[in-house]
């Protein structure tokens, strides 16, 4: 599912020599160096109006973590055998705010997938504009399989290790692929126990009862879908009525699927990495938060247990026609040959729940096709905006309600929305979120940047 890309396309003058560094630097980064080349490849017209940004080496020093963290994680099995596991913490950039981002757990997980994702992670951070630096962590471990007890044991050393380089002040870790609930109660009370310190703002997507925020679960999901409303608002256009293609059926994709069909939506579609379900009634969101949050079963379960559903083993979920389209399950999941199904098929939108889920080509073909693009690193910082807001409400002893939160976050969607809209206007490349969300976030880590000195 993972492409690797091995050429890249030149960019503009003032930004290739800060991307041949990437290149030298990091020459076994694939995924790292595609992000980087994504946000290089828009820049340079904000560098022309702002020649202090090249002189001040803002570019040459925001490809390059502040700090990288690389560290052993022993535990053992419940076979009794010894296991070993290497963790991460990227910490990309606080100068916005203390690090904040998720952490993965996959065995997929190497350092240029992380550091791919924490380098998204400080423009996404920036849209926000709430004051957030950008982050991301994780581990090659798989909990697929695994009983409680390992995943606890497990999690137990992980912060036996990273929790001298957390708090609510410095980093801020919350979920992401393999990290949710579950996981982030055990790593929270792991940290609990080692600092004596009952630190609720030092981690985001707790639960309610202990100082998670209401709708934190939901909100990647829910703001990937605010984030396609607004799209298609701009062209008079809606949910209404829509089949929405959605890929995964974890975290993201859940809360996709339930906002687009209470939008008056069919979402026909969600997969794993065995297979896809397409159920053209619509998919029974109870059904599938049983099978996948419940039981943590396997995709071709929702199709045993629902007459109107089917089962595809392998394939392309892309291969299914659709107006909209949320991928959200993991990076380059999405490939040329898929974009151009869904464009023979009339997509419209294409909002990315997912980090990075469309290759470069992929998001061209849809460009060039006048299918609405949002970029996940707009399109998902729903999810991180509301760790935000459980932040501000763990700082101020408040518990807001369901309702306001929602609202919140769908306020801070529309923000974001047009703040990229704007920024795309103004600098002649209008309709572009790609260019558009680099633009605006760009702007706002380079001016902190410039104002807090070579540091
Ligand atoms: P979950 O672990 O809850 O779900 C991930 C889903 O994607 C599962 O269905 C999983 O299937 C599938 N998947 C993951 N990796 C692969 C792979 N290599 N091949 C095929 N299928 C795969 O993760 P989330 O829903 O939290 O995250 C999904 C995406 O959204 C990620 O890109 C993440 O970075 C991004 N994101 C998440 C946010 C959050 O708040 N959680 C915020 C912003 C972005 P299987 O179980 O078979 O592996
Ligand atoms: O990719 C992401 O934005 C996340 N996994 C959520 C990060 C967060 O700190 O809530």
């Amino acid at each position: 599912m993972t492409a690797t890309l091995t050429d890249f396309h030149p960019l503009a003058e003032s930004v290739q020599p800060v991307f041949d560094t990437v290149l030298a630097r990091s020459p076994h980064e694939p995924e790292f160096q595609q992000a980087v080349h994504e946000v290089l490849g828009t820049i340079a017209p904000v560098l022309e109006k702002h020649p202090e940004y090249v002189e001040a080496g803002i570019l040459d020093r925001v490809v390059e973590p502040e700090r990288q963290i690389m560290f052993r994680v022993p535990w053992v099995d419940d076979a009794g055998r010894l296991q070993v596991n290497r963790g991460y913490r990227i910490q990309f950039s606080s100068v916005l705010g203390p690090y904040k981002g998720g952490l993965r757990f996959h065995p997929s997980v190497n350092l240029s997938i992380i550091k791919f994702l924490g380098f998204e992670q400080i423009f996404k951070n920036a849209l926000t504009g709430q004051g957030i630096g950008g982050a991301k962590g994780g581990s090659d471990f798989d909990p697929h399989g695994r009983s409680e007890a390992e995943v606890m044991r497990f999690c137990q050393s992980f912060m036996s290790e990273l929790y001298r380089h957390l708090g609510e002040h410095t980093d801020v870790p919350a979920g992401d692929i393999g990290v949710g609930g579950r996981e982030i109660g055990y790593l929270f009370g792991a940290y609990r126990k080692i600092t004596n310190r009952h630190e609720s703002g030092m981690f985001t997507g707790k639960g309610t009862g202990w100082g998670g925020a209401e709708v934190r679960t939901e909100a990647t999901g829910y703001g990937a879908v605010f984030f396609a409303q607004e799209m298609l608002a701009v062209r008079g256009d809606s949910f209404e009525g829509k089949r929405v293609g959605i890929s995964g059926s974890g975290n993201v994709a859940i809360y996709a699927i339930q906002k687009a069909t209470q939008l008056g939506a069919t979402a026909v579609t969600a997969s794993d990495s065995s297979g896809y379900v397409v159920d053209d009634a619509g998919i029974d969101l109870e059904l599938l938060r049983q099978i996948k949050e419940v039981e943590r079963g396997r995709i071709v379960e929702y199709a045993n247990r629902r007459a109107s559903a089917r089962f595809v083993e392998g394939g392309s979920v892309w291969d299914v026609p659709v107006d909209i389209a949320v991928p959200s399950a993991t990076q380059n999941e999405l490939s040329l040959a898929d974009a151009e199904s869904l464009i023979g098929n009339g997509v419209l939108a294409v909002s990315e729940g997912a980090n990075m889920p469309c290759v470069p080509d992929a998001v061209a073909a849809f460009q060039r096709a006048g299918v609405l693009f949002a970029p996940g690193k707009a399109a998902n910082a729903g999810g991180v905006a509301t760790s935000a807001l459980e932040m501000s409400q763990n700082a101020s002893r408040q518990r807001w309600t369901f309702g306001d939160s929602e609202n919140k976050l769908r306020e801070i969607m529309s923000d974001i929305h047009r703040a990229a809209f704007d920024a795309a206007e103004k600098y002649d490349v209008g309709g572009d979120y790609v260019a558009g969300a680099n633009i605006a976030a760009f702007q706002r880590v380079a001016a902190a940047m410039l104002a807090q000195g070579v540091i």
